[in-house]
């Protein structure tokens, strides 16, 4: 009988406090990691290039990590079911071992892999790993269903234990040389550069791939900014949040060091003040965990609405006004900085994410679906459940109690731009008119056509009475 495990990896792109990897090792001494570039992902027309880049910066520290440790990672692609499959078999793996995730065509996927191998008499075990709680841990007392709300589910989720961060691998057994040319007739390939497989960035990565990269990123954040985040974290122009969502996307790093690496901070704090920016910023993990569970018990959310009232809105969908939400050519200054920086860098500041949603939805009155795959289309960060949950939050539509939610561009960026510094980083062309011009965005006609800075596409007070009115015509 083969001692050899192959370890699926898919958005667990480490080798660290990685419970399916781990959980291998502990079983067999040869363990040898997979990858499987999935032709049903790469046909989809959503894909941002920059997050694509960051997978396969990722997939190369992968790559070396595993050759640290004395064995590879192999590289496939095609149809998962069949490749992984063939690949198994060819090797005579005993097993495949895998982290489950949340989403619809994961599911799907994972189900059809497992009785593929099943098929040819290889073993398949799962894990929870990119979660601090799986779906299903987090119930209602009341009646042992899902949360549908998020403070709630926070209170409990924040009470239950987690667990501590895997222990580290050290050594790991491989291929033979004859095992790595059977693999090679079975599929196995050198791995592509993004830009091979279609996807071209050229701006740099915001956070560089990997888990080296991901690990500093925490431990920077740890040691500065966490401590006044709560503040800090609603002023787009300051460098006040982690980034790290594309790392916890892509699980460049585990959640058990992040959430480790809290509670460190947290034992080394004196002040209660700290200790409230630190718990803010354990809730935008919980709120993270919130949507995923959400996705999973609600897979529905992800083909549209979940309230009854947005179902069947009458969406204006105009495509001009959408063009000009994509580019940043509204002519109201806080959302089209915004969308420039989603265009030139792939990440957006979340207080610009809410702001420009609303402005989608509420203002344009356009489908927040055109909005949310705009985002996967350009989002380094780009995740189903926490995209979906941010654009049906903004759209009213999703599962939050509050009915209506409208977001004055001009207020926002008064409170949480205050000097325009934000607005005049991304919008240079107009970095040298009146703070007050571009904080309101009641620019003069005249100032607006030597600047050459569009009209505002529409009238904010006038879309705002018009979406109302709509909404209480779908209620009643
Ligand atoms: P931090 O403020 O440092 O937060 C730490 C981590 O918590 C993040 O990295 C992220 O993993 C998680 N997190 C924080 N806020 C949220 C939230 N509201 N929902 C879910 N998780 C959260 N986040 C994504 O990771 N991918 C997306 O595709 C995405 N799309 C969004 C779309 C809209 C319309 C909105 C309003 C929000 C969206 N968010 C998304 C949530 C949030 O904007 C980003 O997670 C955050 O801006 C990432 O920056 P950060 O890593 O510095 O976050
Ligand atoms: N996972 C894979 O296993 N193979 C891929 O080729 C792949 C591409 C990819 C591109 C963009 C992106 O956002 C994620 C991608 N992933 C890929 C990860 C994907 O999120 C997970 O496989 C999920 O489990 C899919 O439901």
């Amino acid at each position: 009988m083969s001692d050899l495990i192959l370890f699926w990896h898919r958005r667990d792109l480490r080798i660290s406090d990685n419970v399916g990897l781990v959980t291998a090792t502990r079983q067999s001494s040869r363990v040898v990691g997979i990858f499987c570039l999935d032709s049903n992902i790469l046909e989809r027309d959503d894909i941002a290039p920059a997050r694509f880049t960051y997978m396969i910066g990722c997939l190369e520290e992968l790559e070396q990590n595993y050759q640290q440790l004395g064995s590879q990672l192999l590289i496939i692609q095609g149809e998962p079911q069949k490749a992984i499959a063939q690949l198994a078999e060819e090797l005579q793996a005993k097993a495949v071992f895998w982290n489950l995730d949340v989403e619809p065509y994961s599911k799907k996927r994972d189900r059809s892999v497992a009785d593929a191998l099943k098929e040819k008499g290889i073993a398949t075990k799962n894990f929870w790993d990119q979660l601090l709680h799986a779906p299903g841990d987090v119930l209602t007392k009341s009646s042992d269903s899902p949360y549908k709300v998020y403070t709630p589910f926070w209170r409990s989720w924040v009470q239950q234990d987690k667990q501590a961060v895997t222990e580290k691998i050290k050594q790991l057994k491989g291929l033979t040389k004859a095992e790595i040319e059977t693999a090679t007739k079975a599929g196995a390939i050198a791995l592509p550069s993004a830009k091979d497989l279609g996807y071209k960035w050229d701006n740099p990565l915001l956070g560089a791939p990997g888990e080296t990269a991901a690990k500093d990123k925490l431990e920077e954040f740890c040691a500065r900014a966490i401590y006044c985040y709560d503040e800090e974290r609603n002023f787009p122009y300051v460098d006040g949040t982690s980034q790290l969502s594309a790392a916890l996307k892509f699980g460049a790093i585990g959640i058990r060091t992040v959430w480790q690496a809290t509670l460190d901070t947290l034992d080394n704090c004196r002040s209660e003040e700290a200790k409230t920016n630190i718990e803010t910023w354990q809730k935008e993990l919980a709120w993270r965990e919130f949507y995923q569970h959400c996705m999973f018990f609600f897979p529905e959310l992800a083909q549209g609405s979940y309230r009854d009232e947005f179902k069947d809105f009458p969406w204006e969908n105009d495509a001009t006004k959408f063009q000009a939400w994509c580019e940043g050519k509204t002519g109201y200054p806080i959302v089209d900085a915004a969308m420039r920086q989603l265009n030139e860098t792939g990440w957006m500041h979340n207080r610009c994410r809410m702001i420009v949603a609303s402005f989608l939805t509420k203002d344009l009155i356009i489908d927040w679906r055109w909005g949310e795959k705009y985002f996967m289309q350009k989002l380094y960060d780009g995740d189903l459940s926490a995209n979906n949950g941010g654009w049906q939050w903004s759209a009213s539509s999703g599962m939050d109690p509050k009915p209506l939610r409208i977001f004055n561009p001009a207020s926002q960026a008064a409170k949480f731009d205050q000097d325009g510094e934000y607005i005049r980083q991304w919008l240079p062309e107009i970095s040298s008119m009146e703070t007050e011009y571009l904080v309101t965005g009641k620019i003069p006609d005249l100032e607006r056509a030597s600047y050459d800075y569009p009209q505002p596409i529409v009238d904010h007070k006038v879309q705002q009475r018009k979406f109302k009115a709509l909404y209480k015509q779908q209620k009643n």
